[in-house]
């Protein structure tokens, strides 16, 4: 797959608020916020979809959601509630084709979504 703005935030070639990182995931702030806390968790081995996994990618794109959670506990909102997502091509509404999970926090999010 063809390099993206994320692989050069992994790389640090871009700046970006990060806020978590682990061996497998980087995670920072979505330069154009969808709630007062919205927080992009990226696996630092990219693939493009989620069309692009199977089966043996279930930890690849698990560690995803367990990092998302466990920065929801430690930020202090995880009981009062987020919202995480992941937009699959141009129907989902992806932009960067670099699987990233949405963490969106900080204010009642309205369902069904846009
Ligand atoms: P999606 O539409 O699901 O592909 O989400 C892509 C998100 O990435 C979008 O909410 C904006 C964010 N984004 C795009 N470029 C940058 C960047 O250079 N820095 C940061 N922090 N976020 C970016």
């Amino acid at each position: 797959m063809t390099d993206t703005i994320f692989n050069k935030i992994i790389r640090r070639e871009i700046p970006a608020d990060i806020v978590y990182e682990d061996e497998h995931v980087l995670a920072f702030r979505d330069i154009n916020p969808q709630a007062p806390v919205h927080v992009l968790f990226i696996p630092k081995v990219a693939k493009a979809t989620l069309n692009d996994l199977s089966m043996d990618d279930a930890e690849y794109v698990g560690r995803l959601m367990v990092a998302a959670a466990s920065y929801a506990k430690q930020e202090g909102f995880a009981e009062k509630g987020y919202r995480t997502v992941i937009n699959c091509n141009h129907d989902g509404g992806q932009t960067v084709f670099h699987i990233h999970l949405h963490l969106l926090a900080g204010r009642s999010l309205h369902w069904p979504p846009g």
